[in-house]
């Protein structure tokens, strides 16, 4: 079977990165960092095949020994953080779902925090995660849409695949600076083998899952990838359904925890459900609704990431780490489908994926720390995935990379003052033409092409944005304005020439 007849199939020729000169070496990134308060990062572990990377990220915490008082290790809690993909803003519970069954999801809300205006990184998937690595928005990362104009051509055969480059920084780096051992599992999506986007070499001692995200969409897959070893699932040949992936992710997790509690662990679980396409093994409990299948699958993937999402939780009890380990817990963009009427995914959002109204960018955000966080809160802090880095950089004590573009929202989990209303949060995306969004305090500001008007929203008063107010606001407007033409660098991959 040829690659044109079956997209999915490997291709061998997978191009080198593409490199810009607009990006500062990630040595520079990481000596030139923030003070960082009364936290001592652990030294990494030397080994004979130590790379220059390792040589720098082993520098910089070197360098922050001496900056820094001792911190105990037992202050420094596990970090899980689960995402889910193309889940909407009102698929759980918690987040008003009367449908579709998440009690885990919602005993873990009830255990911690819920976030009610929490955004993604953007509103499709490849960019979205750029930002949750590098702590850098859409106007700055180095993965800005899906396809970009010099990207490689991918595992699927899609050319446009741009990866990560060797000197961005990634959250885990950050968190290996500060000793902690670090695990992906589930989709990666920033870069295809034989790049610099591979998550081996972007600070995961250890990876399993899916490199190419448009591999993803078929939950019964010939292979895999294990580091830079590809597993074979010959159950899943020639459209056999033998093995389905996302129960082997969960498995994955829990044998991380197995073998990584004794120690400081940053565990990162992209997993693929909701996302098409609909396939899984038992619709059950909705097998007898009378739905359509798309509609069963959709409720029953959901149900059973909830399912997966409690025994991660049982395993954390099991071994003694439940209170020493913070989860959290959210999806990548808006819902794909609003499923209307069914399920609601969107909620009272305007908009789903591949939107900048908030359905396509807002996310359900839980976070559980018992100890830390105090149970059953509801925060409105508006954040978004920019602000992770600097949220688990802080919270394992690591130092900071001098330019994201988030802040840390510890002081907020940990339930004290802090105010995040004044500074803006920016989207931009390419799908459509080039669009951009902005959110500052209340206001939510629209601009679905380059030179169309800017559409302005007050969310206090009408989260459904409905009513276009700028033509009342002309001050805000020009406020709006002011940021969305200031918040991107120029990018070869993703060119605006007007603005670049
Ligand atoms: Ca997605």
């Amino acid at each position: 079977m040829d690659v044109a007849a079956d997209p999915l199939q490997f291709d061998q020729n997978v191009k080198a990165p593409i490199r810009t000169q607009a990006h500062r070496p990630k040595f520079d990134l990481l000596l030139r960092r923030k003070p960082c308060p009364n936290h001592l990062p652990l030294t990494p572990s030397l080994s004979p095949s130590i790379s220059m990377k390792r040589l720098i990220l082993l520098a910089s915490a070197l360098l922050l020994l001496t900056a820094c008082t001792r911190h105990a290790p037992s202050e420094r809690p596990n970090i899980i953080f689960i995402m889910a993909d193309d889940l909407g803003y009102g698929d759980l519970g918690s987040y008003g779902q009367t449908v579709i069954q998440t009690p885990h999801l919602d005993q873990m809300a009830s255990e911690g925090m819920r976030f009610t205006q929490c955004y993604a990184g953007s509103t499709v998937c490849a960019p979205s995660r750029s930002v949750l690595m590098t702590g850098l928005h859409t106007g700055h990362t180095t993965v800005r849409g899906n396809f970009g104009k010099f990207g490689v051509v991918g595992l699927a055969g899609n050319e446009g695949r741009v990866p990560l480059y060797a000197e961005d920084v990634t959250v885990a780096e950050v968190l290996k600076t500060a000793g902690y051992t670090t695990g992906i599992t589930g989709k990666w999506g920033l870069g295809e083998p034989n790049t610099s986007g591979h998550p081996n070499d972007q600070g995961f001692d250890e990876w399993f899952g899916y490199l190419n995200q448009r591999r993803a969409h078929s939950y019964y897959p010939d292979f895999l990838w294990k580091n830079k070893t590809k597993v074979e699932y010959p159950e899943n040949r020639d459209g056999e359904q033998g093995t389905y992936t996302h129960d082997l992710f969960t498995e994955y997790a829990l044998d991380f925890l197995d073998r990584n509690h004794a120690k400081p662990f940053f565990l990162y679980l992209p997993y693929t459900v909701p996302h098409s396409r609909y396939e899984i093994p038992d619709t059950a409990p909705y097998t007898n609704q009378p739905w359509t299948d798309n509609e069963k699958v959709h409720a029953a993937m959901v149900t059973r990431l909830d399912r997966d999402i409690g025994r991660l939780f049982q395993k954390l009890k099991d071994l003694h780490i439940d209170s020493n380990t913070i989860v959290f817990f959210c999806s990548d963009n808006g819902a794909a489908e609003r499923w209307e009427g069914r399920f609601d995914s969107s909620g009272a959002l305007k908009g789903r994926k591949r939107d900048m109204y908030e359905g396509g960018i807002r996310t359900p955000m839980i976070a559980r720390w018992p100890g830390a966080i105090a149970p059953g809160q509801v925060s409105d802090a508006a954040w978004y995935f920019a602000d992770v880095l600097p949220t688990l950089a802080d919270i394992a004590g690591a130092a900071l990379p001098e330019n994201t573009d988030g802040v840390s929202v510890l002081p907020t989990l940990r339930g004290e003052e802090q105010d995040l209303s004044n500074r803006p949060l920016y989207w931009e995306f390419f799908e459509r033409g080039f669009q951009q969004a902005v959110r500052k305090g209340d206001w939510k500001a629209i601009r679905l092409e380059l030179d169309g008007p800017l559409e302005l929203y007050d969310l206090s008063k009408d989260a459904g944005e409905t009513r276009n107010v700028a033509s009342s606001h002309p001050d805000v407007v020009a406020e709006m304005e002011t940021i969305l033409r200031q918040s991107r660098s120029p990018s070869e991959n993703w060119p605006v020439p007007e603005l670049d």
